[in-house]
């Protein structure tokens, strides 16, 4: 998977994108992040890329043409792929989605924005879809790229070890995680569930999918709807 993402603040991505399974994926070869930065395709004097919202207002709004540029220079570049701009006005990301990107696409285009977000023009000439990574609001479009990359880089052919499977985790079978325990057998007085000592696997499958089941119903209870006789 190759992702250029477009942003005026290229070096926010680095340590996130060189550090544990992403770092080792990348240098691997099985995924390739490029940082492209915007300011470099600003036609203006001094390389702004923001200006004064039309209509008056608070902030600032990114301006089109240093992002249209940077856009169509990297579909010169091999770039086919979606263009995707994270914002809070788009469709919230879910675990279904990620699955989907990371089967089917092969190269994306993540644009950043910052400030009031950008020009409208822009979102309409080279944005395929907006995705957002939650109900809340960020400064800028970096970390939720960074959340994409990562939850997409997961489900690659190679980058979980052959122990993590991506489906084994938290909203694969659709419940949350089961707790989990290492050493010491006791820590400040509290001990490990005897269960996980035992040594029965049969025992161990049914304490955690019982434990799972608990934490989803308390904590998500919508999660469990249309489930097992949910309803
Ligand atoms: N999930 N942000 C985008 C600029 C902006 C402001 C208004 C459109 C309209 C976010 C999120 C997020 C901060 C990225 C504001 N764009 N992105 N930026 N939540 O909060 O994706």
């Amino acid at each position: 998977m190759k992702i250029a993402v477009l942003t005026i603040f290229p070096e926010m991505l680095s340590g996130v994108l060189s550090a544990s399974i992403l770092g080792r994926a990348r240098e691997e070869g099985l995924l390739c992040v490029e940082a492209v930065d915007i300011r470099a395709f600003s036609a203006r004097k001094h390389k702004n890329t923001d200006d004064y919202p039309f209509g008056g207002g608070a902030g600032m709004v990114m301006t089109a043409q240093p992002i249209v540029d940077a856009v169509e220079d990297a579909r010169k570049r091999g770039y086919t792929g979606k263009c995707l701009y994270m914002s809070p006005r788009g469709k919230t990301l879910t675990q279904e989605r990620v699955r989907q990107i990371a089967q089917e696409e092969d190269n994306l285009i993540l644009l950043c924005g910052h400030y009031e977000g950008v020009d409208q023009r822009a979102i309409e000439l080279v944005v395929d879809e907006e995705i957002s990574i939650g109900d809340f609001v960020l400064t800028g479009g970096e970390l939720p790229a960074l959340v994409l990359i990562d939850a997409v880089a997961r489900h690659l052919p190679g980058v979980l070890g052959s122990g993590e499977s991506a489906q084994d985790e938290s909203f694969s079978g659709g419940l949350l995680e089961y707790p989990q325990y290492t050493r010491p057998r006791v820590f400040r007085g509290l001990t490990v569930p005897e269960v996980l000592l035992s040594g029965n696997h049969a025992d161990i499958e049914a304490w955690r999918r019982e434990q799972a089941l608990k934490i989803t119903a308390e904590r998500r209870p919508d999660l469990l709807i249309g489930k097992e006789g949910m309803q």
